[in-house]
């Protein structure tokens, strides 16, 4: 099944338009058609949350009298629209944190069979091989919550659930987690380009720390506000990324022009120097990434989280058609790419 969708694509691909006729077919999702019809409401022509519309202050207003929003709630959906995420400092208990944190130090003794992490030197997912993380290597271990009753519930804490539901106007749903131990050293890009969903600017993120963050140690850094910027088109038409279609340098051009456009607009990275327990939550075209790590062998504990609304899917639903399940939390559902439950 995966072949024959892989190969139909390969030949469909060269010609963008006919690719993102059949794209769009195939991945059909009616929010996302009701966003392309008021395009002129969003700044993105790939639409977006409610916060991003340009009638926001009267949603907002709407919602504050018929939700009864709390003022910490109003002033989070502002900073949320002006600069693409929000800090809520000590959300995460310790005790929590600790015991995944003493799961994930069990791993290299014993490990759930099948168990993938993928890293920034590796050709996709790779079976758990503890000795291959380091600081050089950028390893993530893949989707952890769907073996970790811990990590779900760190993941689906309620206050990040609500801020999700409030932003989604939908149940979110969690479609994948990374866990770092080092620092990523990820460039700066946004998710819109490699976490793809049927509607792509309904996404958002966390970022969880698991210990306090040493300056060094590879924090996460962002520019504010970069979540506003024209989009980058992929082939000129895409809003995500697909190396085989774009090819690695437009990859490149796109990685520079972030930061190009950062330094046109007099915008400065800002970082995240977390303590533990503390979690940003970022929207879909944040520009961020990991900085380089300069501390020699420090780590940097973590957890990030990637969510869409209920009603929409993620894209590995339509080419991995055997993921295309979703798992109960108690009333929240989530979903892998790479492993299936019995
Ligand atoms: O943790 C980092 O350094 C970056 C992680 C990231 O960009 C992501 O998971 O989307
Ligand atoms: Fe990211």
């Amino acid at each position: 099944m995966r072949s024959i969708i892989y190969r139909l694509k390969r030949l469909i691909q060269g010609n963008h338009f006919l690719y993102r006729v059949l794209f769009n077919l195939a991945t059909f999702n009616v929010d996302y058609c009701k966003q392309l019809l008021s395009t002129k409401s969003y700044p993105s022509r790939f639409g977006g949350m409610w916060t991003d519309r340009s009638d926001f202050p009267d949603k907002l207003h709407l919602k504050q009298q018929r939700l009864g929003l709390s003022q910490q709630e109003c002033d989070d959906l502002h900073q949320w629209r002006k600069d693409g995420y929000v800090i809520f400092e000590n959300l995460i208990s310790h005790d929590l944190i600790d015991q995944l944190v003493q799961e994930l130090e069990g791993l290299p003794q014993g490990h759930p069979q099948g168990l993938l992490m993928t890293g920034a030197k590796l050709e996709g997912p790779q079976p758990y091989a503890p000795e291959l993380i380091t600081p050089a290597n950028s390893i993530r271990i893949v989707d952890y919550y769907v073996f970790s009753e811990t990590a779900r519930r760190i993941l689906l804490d309620s206050k990040i659930v609500n801020f999700m539901k409030m932003v989604f106007e939908a149940d979110p749903i969690l479609t994948q987690s990374l866990n770092f131990q080092y620092g990523s050293g990820q460039p700066i890009h946004q998710d819109t380009a490699y976490v793809i969903t049927n509607s792509p600017q309904k996404l958002a993120a966390v970022w969880i720390a698991l210990e306090d963050v040493q300056p060094g140690a590879g924090e996460l850094a962002y520019y504010p506000g970069s979540h506003h910027w024209d989009d980058f088109l992929f082939s000129k038409y895409f809003k995500h990324f697909d190396e085989e279609r774009d090819g690695k340098e437009q990859e490149k051009i796109w990685l520079d022009w972030l930061n190009e456009e950062a330094d046109r607009r007099g915008i400065k990275k800002a970082t995240f120097l977390p303590r533990k327990g503390d979690v940003l939550l970022w929207h879909a075209s944040l520009a961020h990434g990991g900085s380089p790590i300069t501390a020699q062998g420090v780590t940097r504990k973590s957890l990030v989280g990637h969510y869409c609304p209920q009603g929409v899917r993620p894209l590995y639903h339509y080419y991995k058609p055997g993921q295309r399940k979703f798992y109960r939390h108690g009333s929240l559902q989530y979903s892998s790419a790479y492993y299936t439950r019995p």
